[in-house]
């Protein structure tokens, strides 16, 4: 199905267009910023990789109760989140945020804390020179609500939601979903999480005496590239965006100060594109394990002790990591292992395409400018930096029992097959290339299915989302040895598998089914979406549309 011309015609004029409408959204006149080889002039990005690479780490931001990432909880009051341009762009935040205003505090991407039936009621604000819509990620909400971008906010105007917290205790997120500006706006920092709790959670809580910003910390992770600019090359439109530095709450290069306990570490991959096979390593190098108790979807079962899981694009883990064995002066770095990234096909077609222009200076489709990027895709680095300053007394035992997660009942399921490829220049899902208004699959509401998710074995890794609904992954087949490696059951699952999902990685020649229980309490039909999380996929069309009669 995939060809070298395929691959090299991705669209020059997609690639003009995003790259148009991206000096727009900087403020940038298009016409006095050509489209030339030059587009990042060497010394620029070389100084910041040297300095990010002898300066000593900083202090992680631990989000409180107000600021960068605060936490606000709403309780019944409406609260307005204005999209806008940053007034303080620190390098670790992009330029753009949420802004919000509660209760006489102020915020920047506010984590919003809610209960589980909690009313919520939120009212963007559009202060960006261009159209927006915000996506409550992983929350079961109606169409109206859930922002698949069918209607757009425009500059200067307001869309208010009103929505109640159907799910269960778990990190959701929000981010903007404008098709074909999704990757821009919320790479140019754009996001925020939702926490929702509930009993579970704050049995979990008590058990282990974990106090939110102290012993409970969330990681939102970001992979950012030098300046404050979204100029992905033909290859990052192909592969997916990577950036050169990891952001965590906005830092850089970070690192925690932690005590002789149990701390819960719960991560949000908010980049645009990229993999992390997260691990906790010591300074030799020998592997930690930790215990995975959430996923997307909420608590998992029961614990999973683990070494190592891979955190696709749009994917949330919660884990716990024991630190009562350690002694103060040591240091535990939380990593990503090198892998794979299994984008050979493209990458290889990609990089010749880039030679073919040097060599008779002809430019051909999508070779615009190339990236050399500091940090490819696989490639192991250290993300978080523990640093173990204080002996404390501490004596909990992790529950044996998380939480209920019934299985779905597949026995009178439908079984839907998708297939993940490549052709004409375009990520695709069963063939097509995302159009508003095409046809979309249409699902009976309060029916269950199950999803047969095939990628290619020619494909790369795509982070499948599905709006509206949480699933459960049933079982992956065929899956790279990799990945086989890190099976924990005959089904082939991983242990981010189990309990409930909203994001799934499906690797190259991977099968993947999931199964969906389309019970929904909203009148009339609904329209969701299927996408790739990778953004630069979903904004080139790699989404379908899912209507729910
Ligand atoms: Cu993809």
């Amino acid at each position: 199905m995939q060809t070298t011309a395929d691959i090299i015609t991705l669209s020059l004029d997609y690639y003009r267009r995003r790259f148009l409408r991206s000096a727009a959204l900087l403020g940038v006149a298009a016409g006095a910023r050509p489209l030339s080889a030059d587009r990042f002039p060497a010394l620029d990005f070389a100084a910041d990789i040297c300095a990010s690479a002898s300066a000593p780490l900083q202090k992680l931001t631990i989000p409180g109760e107000s600021g960068y990432l605060g936490r606000l909880a709403p309780r019944g009051m409406a609260v307005t989140l204005t999209a806008r341009q940053r007034k303080d762009s620190r390098s670790g935040t992009g330029t753009l945020e949420y802004a919000a205003s509660h209760r006489g505090r102020l915020y920047s991407n506010p984590v919003l804390v809610v209960e589980r039936g909690e009313r919520v009621r939120i009212r963007l604000a559009n202060a960006l020179p261009e159209s927006t819509i915000v996506h409550w990620h992983g929350l079961s909400v109606s169409a109206s609500n859930d922002g698949n971008g069918s209607v757009l906010v425009a500059p200067s105007k307001t869309y208010d939601y009103d929505f109640e917290i159907r799910n269960r205790s778990a990190m959701y997120w929000y981010h903007p979903h404008p098709h074909g500006r999704t990757a821009d706006q919320t790479y140019l920092g754009l996001f925020g999480a939702v926490l929702v709790e509930d009993d579970a959670d704050r049995a979990l809580r008590a058990a282990l005496d974990l106090i939110p910003g102290q012993t409970e910390i969330p990681l939102v992770m970001q992979d950012r590239r030098a300046g404050n600019a979204y100029f992905p090359s033909s290859m990052d439109l192909a592969r997916g965006l990577v950036g050169d530095d990891l952001c965590i709450n906005g830092v850089r290069d970070a690192y925690l100060d932690v005590a002789t306990r149990v701390y819960r570490l719960r991560l949000l991959n908010a980049a645009n594109a990229r993999t992390f096979r997260v691990a906790f390593r010591t300074p030799e190098g020998s592997l930690v394990p930790f215990t995975l108790i959430g996923n997307d979807g909420g608590l998992l079962p029961t614990p999973i002790r683990c070494e190592q899981v891979f955190l696709a694009t749009a994917e949330r883990i919660d884990l716990l990591i024991d630190l009562r064995d350690t002694n103060v002066g040591d240091l535990l770095r939380m990593d990503t292992l090198a892998f794979d990234p299994m984008y050979a096909k493209v990458a290889e077609v990609a990089a010749s395409d880039h030679a073919g222009m040097g060599a008779t200076g002809q430019p051909k489709a999508g070779s615009a400018h190339e990236y050399v990027g500091q940090w490819p895709e696989g490639s192991p680095r250290t993300l978080l930096e523990l640093r173990v300053r204080k002996r404390v007394a501490y004596d909990r035992a992790i529950p044996a029992r998380l939480s209920d997660v019934p299985a779905i009942d597949v026995a009178a399921a439908n079984e839907r097959p998708f297939r993940l490829g490549f052709a004409k220049g375009r990520w695709r899902i069963n063939d097509r290339v995302f159009e508003m208004g095409a046809a979309p699959i249409e699902v009976q509401r309060n029916t269950v299915e199950t999803w047969l998710i095939r990628n290619y074995h020619t494909s790369m890794p795509h982070a499948m989302h599905l709006h509206g609904f949480h699933f459960e992954v049933l079982a992956r087949e065929t899956s790279p040895d990799e990945i086989a490696a890190l099976q924990q059951d005959p089904q082939g699952r991983l242990a981010t598998d189990f309990g409930r999902k909203d994001t799934v990685l499906v690797w190259p020649g991977e099968s993947v089914r999931i199964a969906i229980d389309f019970i929904l309490p909203f009148p009339g039909p609904q329209s969701y979406l299927f996408h790739c999380h990778n953004l630069e996929h979903e904004d080139g069309g790699m989404m379908l549309p899912v209507l729910v009669v």
